[in-house]
């Protein structure tokens, strides 16, 4: 049994991207692995959040896996803030990376431009996540492709730490699915779909209502003409919107072209809405319940209790072979 890991930042309402580039990938793995999946609230104050937001973003992450599909039984569910293994590996993460491969990173640039003061958790991000990942000693990381580079470096300072300590950290590997890999912004598709975004209009949130999924639909930017013809490099625009139909579906993307051959967006676009309502609409009434259930706290602590058990036995280890005196016992 292969152990996986991932997680997902608290840092907004989560959208129809992380859904279909992340939870609905999670759902799938926890029958076939061991599975760990964090709602990774110490990256998400990597940028400013307002405490009371946070707090309620953290939980609705927890619940929104629970209502996605993922079994408490199953998998491991719990907050990244509540395993403390993960913020001492992370610094130890941070002296092992080099200036220059965090200067690398895209997600850094991305989320740095334009803004007059950055906080230097946004740039160790990546040691962070290095720390996040190899202290269970995943062998899979289910993530989007906009992941792929975290994902690199990773790996690069788990085979720099067995080098120069000696064998001990696994090296992972990513888990990337082809489609639906990214799914871009409904008013600009050169740019992902992100929960962070402020216009709210660029996202489809899991928990917008069903009339609230027609409006963004109906008014998502396509490209000139009129045919329903999937072409990324040309029509970035309505390429996006035929991958989520496809995924929202379950159908390729020739299928879907041929259902609206000769129609037009008009009809496509509406067809859209109801393919995503029909999606997302009984993970909001199971959520609905679990939120009023009150049930989520129960999973979080057993999920952090077994969580510290793995992460305490690899940090222990690497800080004996980093030439920590260890207290006694350890
Ligand atoms: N648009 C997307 N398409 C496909 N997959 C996506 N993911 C995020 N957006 C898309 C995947 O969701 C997982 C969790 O992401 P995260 O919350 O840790 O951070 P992120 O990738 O930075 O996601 P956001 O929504 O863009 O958050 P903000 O706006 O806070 O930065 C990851 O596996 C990611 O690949």
């Amino acid at each position: 049994m292969a152990r996986v890991l991932s997680g997902i930042q608290p840092s907004g309402n989560l959208t129809l991207g992380n859904y279909i580039g992340a939870m609905r990938n999670f759902v799938k793995l926890q029958h076939e692995h061991e599975c760990y999946f964090m709602v990774v609230d110490l990256h998400a104050v990597t940028v400013p959040q307002e405490p009371e937001a946070l707090r309620e973003q953290s939980e609705a992450v927890a619940a929104l896996f629970l209502a996605a599909g993922i079994d408490p039984l199953k998998a491991n569910i719990f907050l990244q803030s509540h395993v403390p293994a993960h913020a001492e590996l992370g610094w130890l993460m941070t002296t092992l990376v080099y200036m220059g491969e965090l200067e690398r990173m895209t997600q850094f640039k991305d989320k740095a431009a334009g803004k007059e003061a950055v906080g230097a958790g946004l740039f160790t991000y990546p040691a962070l996540m290095a720390a996040d990942i190899l202290l269970y000693e995943a062998d899979l990381v289910p993530v989007g492709d906009d992941q792929k580079q975290h994902l690199e470096i990773t790996r690069d300072l788990a085979q720099r730490f067995n080098h120069r300590f000696g064998d001990c950290l696994k090296i992972p590997q990513p888990y990337i699915p082809e489609v639906g890999a990214r799914i871009m912004s409904l008013d600009d598709a050169t740019k992902k779909m992100s929960k962070s975004n402020p216009v709210a209009g660029s996202y489809i949130a899991m928990l917008d209502s069903p009339d609230v999924i027609r409006k963004k639909i109906s008014r998502a930017v396509t490209d000139s003409g009129r045919e329903v013809k999937y072409d990324p490099a040309t029509k970035p625009e309505i390429s996006n919107l035929i991958g989520i139909f496809a995924q929202c579906a379950n159908i390729g993307v020739a299928e879907v072209e041929e259902r609206f051959a000769g129609l037009g967006y008009g009809p496509f676009k509406k067809e859209l809405a109801e393919q995503v309502v029909a999606v997302l609409e009984p993970i909001q009434q199971r959520y609905k319940e679990i939120r009023e259930s009150g049930e989520i706290y129960d999973v979080l602590s057993k999920g952090a209790f077994n969580a510290s058990q793995t992460a305490n036995r690899t940090l222990t280890e690497v800080k004996r072979r980093m030439g920590f005196l260890l207290p006694p016992g350890q």
